[in-house]
């Protein structure tokens, strides 16, 4: 078919539907190879368009974390936009876009939504992965009900509808500027303009280049991936941060064949850099699409759910938030350090499952300023995605009014609040049915557990955590095994929802000791009874083969 414009449409059959593209955690995630499978991509955007609201005649932001494959996705989601009569795309200059980015982006340009292509923390190239997260109107991941809906209308698909591009037409996506396809315009805008002047209206960026000047030396590691550009314009371009202030800041198709995690396994570079050496007083990091955050200080690890708290606490330092907070939340498996300073301020804490699109209903009834997750993730009403580089400038806006050290906030902190020693002990790429086995197993014992002797508590309660959203009533089932103990421990179990291969099995320890306790243990010391009551009664290393966990956190 001829739009009147010229342009060829065509419905490309698809000999049989593709009975894998079910969202996850954070969208479709898969290997690149998988996404390489022909068609494979075209029948998940072919869902997608077909099901978000408002694509004909409506704005899509389009745009990705720069690794392997994103260049032939936007040029395939492009020519499938003019094919189902969206009548603009919006993407970036080489299609680098963050998360957090093309969360405000949607959010501004009053578009219908968008699609982000990245597989965040996973590995890129040819050999890593590949993912695809669908934003809403509100600039957060799409709810449970729209992403079923995708996954519902892949297993029936019969065939997508794609614009052939008109000879010599091709998408000039290393240019600012617009380009027609047929009745779809196509804006290359500059990514970091608008979600730099945001950071701008929330922080004092005055008082933070003063920081930056002085003595205070910071490291930020982009770990090769798209926090690279805006890092650079933030802090060594308007902060006035020394030139290497940030490393590996060049987006790589396959992040410099790193795994653009920052934790202290994947991180460890600057961790060591922080833990080890002398030379910092400051270092952070972001991960593959920039909505996740490590913050270090010199010799100190900011665990994330207690950076959700130090924020909490600080939040008036920042002019964005002078005025105070409307509630908090937190997803279930992190840590209560949150609930314990919401009390003290007297506001609400919501706690959700996994997940950033569990906020969103929150934060669009105003009913949470921040919010949070122990993954490194951390965020706030100004977007609907968790923001890795605002929390960096939250950090440094703290520093900078309250001019002590990170490990000084912490002690401080602590001996306020009291301490939740915390860990994850991620199991990864366990084979399928050992996961399945040993968490089936372990979901069947649950009633069983109740008033029965662990770890020398009593568990309390044992459930598989359900959440009914205060917002729209909606709820969510299966989303998590909670051992709760009755001196306020927990152990929670989890199979991860962004893992590529096998399962990952998440094993949450969280104990919490009052202001006048030993507030100076390690983390995996002060959990250690737990980590062996929860394995015996797990069997996890037994069931999985593995003697320790991969990443521990
Ligand atoms: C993980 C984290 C979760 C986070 C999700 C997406 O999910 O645990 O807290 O929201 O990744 O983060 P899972 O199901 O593997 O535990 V990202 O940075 O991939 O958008
Ligand atoms: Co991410």
């Amino acid at each position: 078919m001829a739009t009147s414009t010229g342009l060829q449409i065509g419905t490309v059959p698809l000999e049989q539907p593709f009975s894998d593209q079910k969202p996850g955690t954070s969208g479709l995630r898969k290997s690149t190879r998988t996404f390489e499978i022909p068609h494979y991509l075209e029948s998940f955007i072919e869902a997608t368009l077909r099901v978000v609201p408002g694509v004909a005649g409506g704005t899509l932001v389009v745009g990705g974390d720069g690794r392997y494959g994103n260049r032939r996705a936007i040029d395939v989601i492009v020519r499938m936009a003019a094919a189902h009569g969206i009548a603009r795309v919006i993407t970036c200059t080489g299609g680098i876009l963050s998360t957090p980015a093309a969360s405000l982006l949607i959010r501004s340009s009053g578009a219908i939504g968008g699609i982000i292509l990245s597989a965040s923390h996973n590995p890129g190239g040819p050999d890593g992965d590949f993912g695809v997260k669908v934003n809403g109107a509100n600039g957060g991941p799409a709810p449970e009900a729209i992403t079923e809906a995708i996954h519902a209308s892949t297993l029936t698909l019969k065939g997508y509808r794609i614009a052939e591009a008109p000879d010599g037409w091709a998408l000039a996506l290393d240019r600012i500027g617009s380009t027609e396809l047929g009745p779809l315009t196509v804006e290359v805008i500059d990514g970091t303009a608008g979600y730099i002047t945001l950071m701008q209206q929330l922080f004092d960026f005055g008082a933070i280049a003063e920081l930056l000047r002085g003595d205070f030396a910071m490291a930020f590691d982009a770990m090769h991936a798209v926090s690279g550009p805006y890092a650079q314009a933030l802090f060594e371009g308007l902060l006035g941060a020394p030139a290497g202030t940030v490393r590996h800041g060049v987006p790589s198709e396959d992040f410099g064949g790193g795994h653009p995690d920052p934790n202290m396994t994947y991180a460890h570079e600057l961790a060591e850099l922080l833990l080890q050496g002398d030379a910092y007083a400051f270092g952070a990091a972001c991960d593959g699409d920039a909505d996740r955050n490590m913050i270090l200080g010199r010799h100190c690890f900011v665990n994330p759910s207690d950076s959700l708290a130090v924020l909490t606490a600080n939040a008036t330092l920042a002019p964005g938030y002078a005025q105070g907070l409307a509630g908090v939340a937190r997803s279930m498996p992190t840590s209560a350090a949150v609930d314990v300073v919401a009390k003290e301020l007297g506001i609400a804490c919501f706690e959700t499952p996994t997940g950033w699109k569990f906020f969103g209903n929150l934060l669009d009834a105003g009913r949470i300023t921040l919010c949070g997750e122990e993954s490194f993730g951390t965020g706030s009403d100004h977007i609907r995605e968790k923001d890795g580089l605002w929390a960096v400038l939250f950090w440094l806006q703290i520093l900078a009014k309250r001019r002590c050290s990170v490990a000084e906030i912490m002690a401080e902190h602590w001996s306020h609040f009291g301490r939740h020693y915390y860990s994850r002990h991620d199991y990864e790429a366990i084979a399928s049915e050992a996961a399945h086995g040993l968490y089936d197993r372990m979901k069947g014992m649950l009633s069983a557990l109740n008033g029965q002797s662990f770890a020398g508590r009593t568990i309390a309660m044992a459930d598989d955590f359900a959440y009914t959203d205060p917002i729209d009533g909606s709820t969510t089932t299966g989303q998590g095994l909670r051992l709760l103990l009755d001196d306020g421990s927990r152990v929670v179990l989890r199979l991860s929802g962004t893992g590529t291969q096998g399962a990952t099995l998440r094993v949450y320890l969280e104990s919490y000791v009052p202001p006048g306790g030993d507030l100076n243990q390690d983390p995996q010391a002060a959990l250690g009874d737990l980590i062996e009551a929860i394995d015996t009664l797990a069997e996890i290393k037994a069931r999985t083969g593995m003697d320790r966990p991969t990443v521990i956190t």
